[in-house]
């Protein structure tokens, strides 16, 4: 296996036996095997809609299912990728057959039946087989991985009836690039492109969450537990939350909030049941500890799932794309298993108090306020403001971000997102004139709603975003991570801090570009950082 596509990859250079996150070698060349066919079709795609053909929409759908499927910390259950690779040949193939003028796609790949075929097939397609020139190969890596941070939207929002066939268009545009010979140049712009579809992927997704669920309201939520059965919902998926609220609605179980599904209390359609109760726990590396020590039933609704433990392997579920070896997947919107799990466990025999956070400062909230934001700002009360956010993650040197957040000078304002934010979400940071100085957007799903506040901000300074009082200080882990920094470039934005560490997939060459077109640097010390940005 060779698999580099996330931030803990082994050595800093790329998994080659197993993966860190506990993929497997022949899970992870299935996946290779998929992204492959999935280039394969489209490569179709592009031609067929090239002659005037529309693509099915299940066809579409499919595509940004088996891409997200692919993303870190997705599906580890090599028996689930089998219907997904055969239903992405069918499509192939139906598609190939109504082409007037016939298609090379490197040849179509016939895929086997059982997992261990289509893992010894999958041996030949790792991203590093994409291409022999390094920096070639980067770009493809780059292209590929921010492309399942946007199927990963595209995903999300389509569950909520919002798509555009302009995204699945480019989704299967860039899949066929995979395949082709293309310059630097060429690539580049693929990249960039990528950034840009990305944009509108997380706007439809946004809608999706705001026009079903309404916009996010500041929220204060509890961190201790309620006496009585739960269940913990972790992932991204509102609507798999919206689901299970409804179907325990007068059951006696209390519903917790885990990881990225923290924000979803600020949502007037999700907050207004009264037996969702609280937050649980942290972020996705810490599951393993705080879901042993959770005394009810757990929902994976999205990424991150870690390898469960045996002491908890029997009460936690997945939904949708997630899938574990040995865990019941249960299906859409039908969680009578869980619910059922739920009361066969203990719950919380006592109340406990554990303190409050605040969520729900998305877009809506923060413009709300706007006038008092740029008063603070004119006034001289609110010097800088600075976006702490993306993913957590295991590795050492994430305390980076917490130090950075405690040094952050009290006339500054901390804007967080995604779990990245678990490190310091509950700090109690005060307020400048009653703007709270720790301001959580959201998910990592909700970084258009980051990108709507600074682009309101520039217009309201009638500057550009880069002239702004504003630092990104980013981490990255997975895909999504890539998706939105793909997003930024394409806006034009400068000065990003990345950390912990850079992707193994940028080559010198490919990252000397981002520093002479963007300066993009590596977070080095809050110390220095700060002193840097301050002045
Ligand atoms: Fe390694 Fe990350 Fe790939 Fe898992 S997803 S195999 S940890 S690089
Ligand atoms: Fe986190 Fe997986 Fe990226 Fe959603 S839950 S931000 S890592």
């Amino acid at each position: 296996m060779f698999c580099n596509q996330c931030e803990q990859t082994a050595k800093g250079q790329g998994c080659t036996v197993k993966g860190v996150c506990g993929k497997t070698d022949e899970t992870s060349a299935i996946q290779d095997l998929l992204i492959r066919v999935l280039a394969e079709l489209g490569t179709v795609a592009v031609k067929a809609r090239g002659e005037g053909l529309e693509i099915p929409s299940a066809v579409n759908r499919l595509t940004a299912e088996a891409v997200f499927s692919t993303l870190t910390n997705v599906n580890f259950d090599d028996e689930r990728f089998i219907p997904i690779v055969k239903n992405v040949a069918a499509a192939r193939d139906e598609l190939l057959g109504k082409l007037k003028g016939g298609c090379s796609c490197g040849g179509a790949t016939k895929v086997g039946a059982t997992a261990a075929e289509l893992s010894k097939q999958g041996e030949a397609f790792s991203t590093a087989s994409f291409d022999e020139n390094p920096d070639l190969r980067s770009l493809k890596q780059i292209l590929i991985y921010g492309l399942k941070g946007v199927a990963a939207y595209v995903d999300h929002a389509a569950i909520l009836g919002q798509e555009d066939p302009a995204v699945f268009a480019f989704i299967h545009e860039a899949l066929a690039a995979s395949l082709k010979p293309l310059s630097m140049d060429e690539l580049v712009a693929l990249c960039m492109k990528c950034g840009e579809v990305n944009l509108r992927a997380m706007e439809l997704l946004d809608a999706g969450n705001t026009g079903t669920y309404g916009h996010p309201v500041p929220t204060e939520v509890p961190l201790g537990a309620k006496a009585g059965k739960a269940i913990l919902v972790s992932g991204h998926d509102l609507k798999d939350l919206r689901g299970l609220l409804e179907q325990t609605e007068g059951t006696g179980i209390n519903i917790y909030t885990h990881g990225e599904m923290l924000p979803c209390h600020g949502y007037p359609e999700l907050k207004k049941f009264s037996h969702f109760y609280g937050h649980y726990g942290t972020a996705w590396q810490n599951q393993v500890k705080e879901f042993a020590e959770f005394p009810g039933a757990i929902l994976m609704t999205t990424n991150c799932i870690q390898k469960p433990a045996e002491t908890y392997k029997g009460d936690i579920y997945t939904t949708g794309l997630v899938g574990w070896p040995g865990v019941t997947h249960v299906p859409n919107n039908d969680f009578s298993e869980v619910i059922a799990k739920a009361k066969e466990l203990p719950g919380f025999p006592a109340d406990t108090d554990k303190g409050t956070v605040l969520c729900g400062f998305a877009r809506n909230a923060v413009l709300g306020v706007a006038d008092k934001v740029i008063e603070g700002v004119k006034s001289g009360a609110i010097r800088h403001f600075f976006l702490v956010g993306g993913c957590d993650g295991a590795k050492p040197g994430r305390n980076y971000y917490t130090e950075f957040v405690e040094k952050v000078p009290s006339d500054c304002v901390i804007l967080t997102l995604a779990c990245g934010k678990f490190r310091f979400f509950d700090k109690k940071l005060g307020d400048i004139g009653g703007i709270p100085r720790l301001l959580d957007i959201g998910q990592c799903n909700d970084a258009y709603s980051a990108i709507q506040i600074a682009v309101a901000l520039a217009g309201a300074f009638e500057c550009g975003v880069n002239e702004l009082p504003l630092s990104m200080i980013l981490s990255w882990y997975e895909q999504k991570a890539v998706s939105i920094l793909l997003t930024l470039l394409h806006l034009g934005i400068k000065d990003i801090r990345l950390g912990p560490s850079l992707p193994a997939f940028i080559t010198p060459n490919v990252l000397n570009f981002l520093v002479e077109n963007f300066n993009i640097m590596p977070i080095s010390t809050p110390d220095e950082d700060l002193k840097a940005i301050l002045g």
